[in-house]
């Protein structure tokens, strides 16, 4: 059990130096246990004729190709594994999509590295076994809320697993059961921090809060400022995937200048996102981990789509692994509302049930408050405009219900003339984003 400023200080502060040989020893045994055990490597490996005993150095992974998300979801569900079937113990996946989901397929090994490098980083923010950790990230399929469960169970901290949903019942709880630990994503936190405010509680004294961890989803330094000081509270940034673990790939330190990849169980490099050329640290480009550890669903140079920055200068916290900026956005087209994972696609799907519509949409979010709006503006077919029984009121019900099912989140709908959407030569633009700068 931990007891200083580290969870692990040896591996922690590991000079440079040994974290790359650790890498090293570590890459060639995945590599040689993916070649040998998953057929999707072994593939991937034959096509452009490499074989284990070529990585003979860090660099030499550059000569693996990237594993892409469509790797994943055309050798859904288990395409890609590289352990027998009984020895996956869990399974979770990352939220939306339809057709094939992003899975994880985890062994008891992969467990062990979550929940060690969950805790690492709670511990790092300063959690500690005194603390009541308030869980309201969703549990389930979604790595969030038992990400963060299993990492306090190892920390030892009191956990209230409240998941979402239910605000004003959260806060009573935040307040009677002394919760001094907050984990939700950011814009769960200040929708929170709105709703205290509106019922009269004042966290600074009403509650013991003293910090927040905060992630699964892009949150700008307005957002932090607005978090910290509406709740008086410490917030730090945690990212991580599905495809990985979870939550628990990087940290943010108290220093609060980026977060660090746990470089003992993952390799990270940015490459340019239309080229696949390999980056230098503090240039801005699409992360790539390639996971030293996992035996489940090993991933090599598995390319995120989120954009970020290297950094890979000392830290003052004394930690030695690198840093990474906070993620800024994606390259691809997938939306995060209300950090829940949307596609364009989904909405297409849902909305192009219905006969009385045509097919032109348009999604409209923005940000005006805490929260996300969300409007899918939908046209008419002429057919049904001129229909007198066209009845809008329940067809717009219908079309916010499939879009619910569809999506798992609220969307109001907008039933709009024949013709009264913008059209574009070429690909369609189907997503008018005005949340930009407002985060
Ligand atoms: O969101 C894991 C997670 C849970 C991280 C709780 C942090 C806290 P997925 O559902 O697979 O996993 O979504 C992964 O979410 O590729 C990013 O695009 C985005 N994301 C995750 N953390 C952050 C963050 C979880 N701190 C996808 N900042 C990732 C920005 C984030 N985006």
């Amino acid at each position: 059990m931990a007891d200083g400023k580290y969870w692990n200080e040896k591996i922690e502060t590991m000079p440079k130096e040994d974290i790359k040989k650790l890498q090293l020893q570590k890459l060639k045994l995945q590599v040689k246990h993916c070649y040998e055990n998953s057929s999707f490597y072994r593939k991937k490996f034959d096509s452009v004729g490499l074989k284990p005993a070529d990585i003979k150095s860090l660099d030499d992974l550059q000569k693996i190709p990237f594993t892409v998300k469509s790797d994943l979801r055309d050798n859904y569900p288990f395409g890609m594994v590289a352990a027998k079937s009984d020895e996956i113990v869990e399974i979770h996946a990352s939220s939306g999509t339809t057709g094939n989901p992003i899975i994880g397929a985890y062994t008891q090994s992969d467990m062990d590295m979550w929940q060690e490098l969950m805790a690492r980083s709670i511990y790092t923010t300063g959690g500690r076994r005194q603390d009541v950790i308030h869980i309201a990230y969703g549990y389930g399929l979604f790595t969030g809320g038992l990400g963060f469960h299993y990492g306090a169970q190892k920390v030892g901290a009191k956990i209230v697993p409240a998941s979402g949903g239910m605000t004003q019942r959260q806060i009573k709880l935040m307040k009677d059961l002394d919760v001094s630990i907050l984990a939700c994503t950011p814009s769960f936190a200040v929708y929170l921090a709105e709703t205290m405010a509106q019922e009269g509680v004042i966290p600074q004294k009403d509650l013991k809060l003293r910090l927040g961890m905060f992630g699964a989803e892009p949150w700008s330094d307005k957002i932090r400022e607005r978090i910290e000081k509406e709740m008086g509270i410490q917030a730090f940034d945690i990212y991580g995937l599905t495809e990985l673990c979870g939550p628990g790939v990087s940290i943010e330190c108290p220093e609060h200048k980026g977060l660090h990849v746990w470089e003992d169980h993952f390799i990270v490099e940015t490459i340019d996102p239309d080229t696949g050329e390999v980056l230098s640290p503090g240039e801005e480009g699409e992360l790539v981990f390639t996971a030293l550890s996992k035996t489940g669903l090993p991933m090599l140079r598995y390319r995120t789509r989120d954009i970020s920055t290297i950094n890979t200068e000392k830290c003052a916290c004394g930690r030695t692994h690198a840093k990474m900026a906070r993620v800024t956005g994606r390259s691809d087209d997938m939306l995060i509302i209300r950090g829940v994972n949307v596609f364009p696609s989904q909405i297409e799907f849902a909305v192009m049930c219905f006969s009385e519509l045509a097919t032109q949409y348009l999604i409209v979010l923005d940000r005006p408050g805490a929260l996300d709006t969300f409007v899918v503006k939908v046209e008419l077919s002429e057919q049904a405009a001129k229909n007198p029984a066209t009845d809008k009121n329940a067809l717009k019900n219908d079309i916010q219900k499939r879009i619910h099912i569809v999506t798992g989140i609220s969307a109001d709908v907008e039933i709009v003339k024949p013709g009264e959407l913008p059209r574009t030569e070429g690909k369609a633009k189907r997503v008018l984003d005005l949340r930009k700068g407002k985060m």
